[in-house]
């Protein structure tokens, strides 16, 4: 009888910190729009792992690519009703009352990689990340830098004049509806998931997105051109619900916050190499490269994002191009 009572004061104890096999305290999905090969499911991964090292397996993490939880919108509302935890997200915010959001991916807005890192990772990107905190109860753990968005097609494009026509996805970010509209193309907003199977049927005639997941979603055996116009380079969040987050004891909040930084560290890494090789891969696969009449998209595009922007948000976009 003493030798059953230690076996459940023993099983107690191992409560706390479960063996192999043993169910986890807490259950984190993570959802993310691209596939196994792109550099945020292995980042997603290895913070899935980090986490379950760091918490003794008291958190384990679900990581689903492909839009596998829901489309990008759906899985933002999964946040809030609790059916995701944790997801990639970044300009799509703009949709929910968060207009500082936009500011991680606003045309011509940023100059460069250092530009970017100076402001995702300084003060001006404290503050998106703090209002998207505020107002929608997303909290940003981390932040990936992207590769430049660049247009592909079926047919040259060098210059805005002959976009006419040309339906045109995009996410369903607004100020990108406005933009592209401004140029003279037919946005209109789809899933990512979606996206493939849209061009191969020709029910849209382009898209516009960095290498990565030009390359990871195969969009290059549907598209013949890709046009260099780097219209937006942009950073994306990896965003938990606040309120999942203020659920776990401090200890597992620090987990949390501890994995986010090596997963932000690594993702950066694979950047930095996939990058390059994305560009090659593609070019292997016959996709062919157009210099566009860069400054006739920048004036229209700056134009639109004037037009579509309010007073706060214009002030920010000054304060960033002041950096
Ligand atoms: O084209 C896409 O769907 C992505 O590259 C988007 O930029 C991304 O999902 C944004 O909607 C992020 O909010």
């Amino acid at each position: 009888c003493f030798q059953v009572f230690l076996l459940a004061v023993a099983l107690q104890l191992g409560a706390c910190q479960p063996k192999q096999g043993e169910k986890p305290e807490f259950v984190l999905r993570f959802g993310h729009l691209a596939n196994r090969d792109h550099g945020w499911h292995q980042a997603s991964l290895k913070f899935a792992e980090e986490v379950k090292k760091r918490s003794n397996g008291r958190i384990e993490v679900k990581v689903y690519p492909n839009e596998q939880l829901g489309k990008e919108m759906d899985v933002l509302t999964g946040l809030l009703v609790g059916s995701a935890d944790i997801m990639i997200t970044g300009e799509s915010l703009q949709s929910w009352s968060l207009p500082k959001s936009i500011l991680c991916a606003t045309p011509f807005a940023i100059r460069d990689s250092d530009h970017l890192k100076k402001v995702a990772g300084g003060p001006l990107g404290e503050e998106i990340e703090q209002h998207i905190l505020d107002v929608a109860g997303f909290r940003p753990i981390a932040w990936f830098e992207r590769g430049a968005r660049n247009l592909t097609a079926n047919r040259p494009i060098r210059h805005p004049d002959e976009l006419q026509g040309m339906i045109l996805r995009v996410p369903a970010v607004s100020l990108y509806v406005d933009t592209w509209s401004a140029l003279g193309a037919k946005p209109t907003p789809m899933a990512f998931s979606e996206v493939f199977t849209a061009l191969q049927q020709s029910t849209i005639h382009g898209q516009e997105n960095p290498f990565a997941l030009i390359k990871d979603a195969g969009l290059y055996e549907v598209q013949k051109y890709c046009m260099l116009t780097e219209h937006v380079k942009s950073w994306a969040y990896v965003v938990m619900s606040n309120k999942k987050y203020e659920m776990l004891p401090a200890d597992l909040q620090q987990v949390i916050d501890e994995a986010a930084a090596v997963m932000q560290e690594y993702e950066h890494e694979l950047f930095l190499v996939q990058e390059k090789e994305d560009y090659q891969f593609l070019l292997d696969k016959g996709m062919e490269f157009i210099e566009v009449d860069k400054q006739a998209f920048r004036e229209a595009a700056n134009r639109a994002v004037m037009e579509a922007f309010d007073a706060d948000q214009i002030d920010l976009l000054n304060r960033i191009q002041q950096v």
